[in-house]
């Protein structure tokens, strides 16, 4: 009688043994995404840079930006100056990730490495700090960047 039965307890045993490993799986994406989208959930941080100033001279104010890794920020540039300036901070933007750019009614979303202001102009840059690193900020208009127009963003562990 117990040999008979001795097949189907193994059965179920394997059954049993699959089940959870599918629970185990399961629990642990489901975990990651939670995590993943708390953390575009969490409360922004806001961070206001102006793009040269509105006697003109060629700086970013301030130019010294300071993030944490895994913190999500609200970047407000604006240009209270009678120039066009670029926001331009190529490896910065590979340490990031952009959740939105807001300008106007527009909104843009991916991956954004560059931004034009035009005098009078603001932009709303939403992101999550990510890769932890010292990265360049300048503008590339020709003369700018030599006259001083650079800075530095930092994004500490
Ligand atoms: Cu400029």
């Amino acid at each position: 009688m117990i040999s008979f039965l001795l097949p189907i307890v193994r059965q179920i045993c394997v059954v049993f043994t699959i089940l959870l490993c599918f629970t185990f799986i399961n629990t642990n994406s489901a975990l990651a995404a939670k995590e993943s989208s708390d953390l575009l959930k969490q409360p922004v941080s806001e961070i206001t840079v102006s793009l040269g100033n509105s006697a003109n001279e060629l700086k970013f104010e301030p130019n010294n930006l300071e993030l944490v890794a895994g913190k999500r920020y609200l970047l407000h540039l604006n240009n209270p100056s009678q120039l066009k300036h670029y926001f331009t901070a190529k490896d910065f933007a590979d340490g990031i990730w952009t959740q939105k750019v807001e300008a106007g009614k527009v909104e843009i979303k991916g991956a954004i490495h560059e931004l034009e202001l035009k005098p009078g102009a603001e932009a709303e840059w939403v992101l999550l700090a990510i890769k932890p690193g010292k990265y360049g900020l300048r503008c590339p208009i020709p003369g700018h960047t030599e006259a001083g127009m650079t800075g530095e963003i930092v994004i500490s562990p």
